[in-house]
This record gives structure tokens, sequence and C-alpha cells, in this order.
């Protein structure tokens, strides 16, 4: 099993479902909340400048929507043909928009 690292905001925002993933996925994980005050000095180490950031042995990879479908994958909530997939999708893409609609 690799190891797993979760970096983020002490908060829930983007990194929720992350999170809720890793639990759902029995995978153990580091959940490292840094404080605020650090971000300036840990944004340049982050690939886009952006977290959530996860490491899987040590390679470090972004973008939450991504990084849920892979962990999705790992704990078999991806969808069993390609139509449930494109459901699952589809239903992330209207959940972003409800949430940019507000
Ligand atoms: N599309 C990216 C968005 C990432 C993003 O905008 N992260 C914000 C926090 S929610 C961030 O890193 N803000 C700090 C900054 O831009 O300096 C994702 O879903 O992971």
């Amino acid at each position: 099993m690799p190891s797993y690292k979760l970096t983020y905001f002490p908060i829930t925002a983007l990194a929720e479902p992350i999170r809720f993933l890793f639990s759902y996925a029995g995978i153990e994980f580091v959940d490292e909340r840094f404080d605020r005050e650090d971000w300036p000095k840990l944004k340049p180490t982050m690939p886009f400048g952006k977290v959530p950031v996860i490491e899987v042995d040590g390679k470090k990879i972004d973008q939450s929507v991504a990084i849920c479908r892979y962990l999705a994958k790992q704990g078999g909530l991806a969808g069993k043909n390609d139509w449930e997939a494109l459901e699952i999708d589809s239903t992330v893409d209207t959940i972003h928009d409800l949430r940019q609609s507000k």
C-alpha cells in the first residue's frame, strides 16, 4: 500500500470529500492541516501553488476532483461501467455548477 498525505488549510471545503474518500476506502493517510500563516512559505512547494494536494509515495498531485475520482476508483465508487461513471461525473459537474451559481 502506498503512503498517502493530504495537505490543505485547516478547513473542510475542497479537502473534505478527499478525507471522506480516504476514510471510506479504508486508506490510512496523513491529514496535514497547516496554519494559515505558513501558506506563503508552502505555496511555492505546491505543483501549481494551490491546495488540496496529495502525495502518493512522495509524488505530489493537485486538483480536488481528479484526486476524488482517483480515490473513488480505489474504493469501488467510480461506477461499474462507463454509463455509471458518466452519471457520477455528470453529478459532480452539476454540484460544481450549483456551487458557482450561489
Ligand atoms: N481547482 C482546484 C482549486 C484549488 C484552489 O483554488 N485552492 C485554494 C483553496 S480552496 C487555494 O489554494 N488558495 C490559495 C492560493 O491560491 O494562494 C481544486 O479543485 O483543487
